[in-house]
């Protein structure tokens, strides 16, 4: 079956790992494909986690401009963020400058 690679870059996953609940953390999956990192969750909040999930063949990273997060992503493996502060976290890829994106984190 045909695959659009259009929509599959776009792509990011809202995953809760647990039963929805106003107090608890949630775990949200980023997925970086084709030398993008996917849509990121709209609504976070402190407590949360980020895994990012590398798709590509090549290593990438997710590293927060003021230093708070640097996860390196070799190629087809994943990493995670805890997200302990809020604010508005700008992130790029080491390797690729082109390759950004923005957490925002409310309380
Ligand atoms: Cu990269």
């Amino acid at each position: 079956m045909p695959r659009c690679a259009t929509f599959v870059a776009g792509v990011a996953l809202f995953l809760p790992m647990s039963a929805p609940s106003a107090a608890a953390s949630r775990t949200y999956v980023v997925v970086i494909d084709k030398m993008k990192f996917g849509t990121v969750p709209p609504s976070l909040k402190a407590g949360d986690a980020v895994v990012w999930e590398n798709r590509d063949m090549f290593r990438h990273t997710a590293t927060a401009t003021d230093g708070s997060f640097d996860v390196d992503l070799p190629a087809g493996k994943k990493g995670k963020t805890v997200l302990a502060r809020t604010g508005t976290f700008a992130f790029s890829c080491k390797y690729h400058p082109g390759m950004r994106g923005v957490l925002r984190v409310s309380k």
